[in-house]
């Protein structure tokens, strides 16, 4: 019986093939740079930056050791966190590193102190804002280094989850303030708090009472429809934005359920597993953030909100020339750069070199405006100065409006 040929791609040091010019000119193996890929991001590993807000006493902290106890990492939760949970007071960081299947993820999340408790509650998003805009800064400076690492720490929120009060009814203009302008440096996931102390019905109601607020003020959560890519994305997110706000119930001790131990809140009437579908959305939360749309989160953090305010930065030192309209600070009504629907430059992970991606951007930008083009100052990483014939900036909400061809 004749050997099977081999598959895949063949060894460096095999001979090459003597079958004829069209075999031996035929495979370049491009198909290997998938397995390449793959190599290297096993050995560097990822980052992925989670940031849980909202209201004192919604569950926050919580979470955050549903999160480390869930699947996730059931192995790595830290035994300090059995005590009872303290009101948390300032902005702290848990990281763990994940190991599965030889892959390594460090993931961290930030818990916040919870707000909403004050009398006025005027700009008590200032200390969150200010946090994240502070990791962009601290990339932004490793990154314009003359001799920056060649793996430059990652500290940038991929994921900010919004927690939701349970009140059944609408959400608060403190709500629809906060995260409106949350969502324009960073990927906002609500959630329902403590869903269980909503009955099913109750909770799909306020979740569609949830959808059609966010929509009548034009705040655009995660997954965002203008961020799809393509049919399949569309697929995917359409479905996921059906079930968000997901409704979760969080919980940090382990009971003994049919012999096994599960993760719940044990109440008079029996227990609610936080991992179980049937009783709650947390697994729905968790499998969005980690199984399905991790790559994507850090993916649009990079190329959008990081790259929108690597602009606003740069522009900022490089003063505009008279005339030239000056480019505010992110989130505060700031003009963006217009990328029109599914022509985002992806993979990123192929557009490491920013400016190469810019470049991209820019020529997304310039061919789709035509007319509408204006000049800027654009000032790349390694310093240099170019003046360009940009994509025009808008202005205003929503952050990235619809291209009006298509409206
Ligand atoms: N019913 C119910 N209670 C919860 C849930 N999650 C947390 N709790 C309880 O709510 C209380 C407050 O939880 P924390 O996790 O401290 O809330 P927090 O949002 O971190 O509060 P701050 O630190 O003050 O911002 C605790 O008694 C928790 O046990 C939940 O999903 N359902
Ligand atoms: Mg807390």
């Amino acid at each position: 019986m004749e050997d099977e040929p081999a598959r895949g791609p063949p060894p460096l040091n095999a001979p090459a093939p003597v079958t004829g010019d069209r075999e031996l000119f035929g495979y370049v193996g491009i198909e290997a740079v998938l397995d390449q890929m793959r190599i290297k991001t096993m050995k560097t590993g990822f980052e992925f930056n989670i940031m849980v807000v909202g209201q004192s006493g919604l569950g926050k902290s919580t979470m955050v050791n549903t999160l480390f106890k869930s699947k996730v990492s059931r192995k790595s939760s830290c035994p300090g966190y059995e005590e009872r949970i303290p009101k948390t007071v300032q902005l702290l960081s848990v990281t763990h590193v994940i190991e599965e299947k030889g892959v390594k993820m460090k993931l961290t999340v930030t818990d916040t102190p919870g707000f909403g408790d004050q009398i006025n509650n005027q700009n008590c998003w200032e200390p969150i804002l200010e946090y994240i805009n502070d990791q962009y800064e601290r990339y932004l400076r490793e990154e314009i280094l003359i001799n920056r690492k060649r793996k430059i720490p990652d500290t940038r929120v991929h994921a900010c989850v919004y927690f939701v009060p349970p009140t059944g009814h609408w959400l608060r203009p403190l709500d629809l303030e906060f995260m409106r302008r949350l969502n324009k440096i960073t990927n906002v996931v609500p959630v329902i708090a403590k869903a269980d102390t909503l009955t099913l019905e109750e909770r799909a109601e306020f979740k569609q009472r949830i959808q059609k607020d966010l929509k009548a003020h034009g705040i655009h959560v995660y997954p965002q429809e203008d961020f799809d890519n393509d049919a399949d994305d569309r697929l995917l997110n359409d479905k996921i934005r059906e079930k968000i706000p997901f409704a979760v119930v969080g919980a940090d001790k382990e009971h003994q359920v049919n012999g096994k131990k599960v993760l719940g809140r044990k109440t008079k009437w029996g227990i609610i597993e936080v991992e179980n579908p049937a009783h709650c959305e947390f697994p729905l939360l968790r499998d969005l953030l980690i199984r399905s749309h991790l790559q994507d989160l850090k993916d649009i953090t990079h190329n959008v909100h990081y790259e929108q305010y690597r602009v606003y930065r740069l522009h900022e030192s490089n003063p505009p020339a008279k005339g030239e309209k000056k480019i505010g600070p992110p989130g505060d009504r700031f003009p963006v750069l217009f990328v029109p629907r599914g022509q985002f430059p992806r993979p990123p992970t192929l557009f490491q070199d920013l400016d190469h991606f810019f470049g991209l951007l820019l020529s997304v930008t310039r061919k789709d405006l035509g007319a509408g083009v204006d000049r800027r100052s654009l000032l790349h990483g390694d310093g240099r100065s170019q003046t360009v014939n940009t994509s025009r900036l808008l202005t205003g909400d929503p952050l990235f409006a619809s291209h009006p061809a298509e409206e």
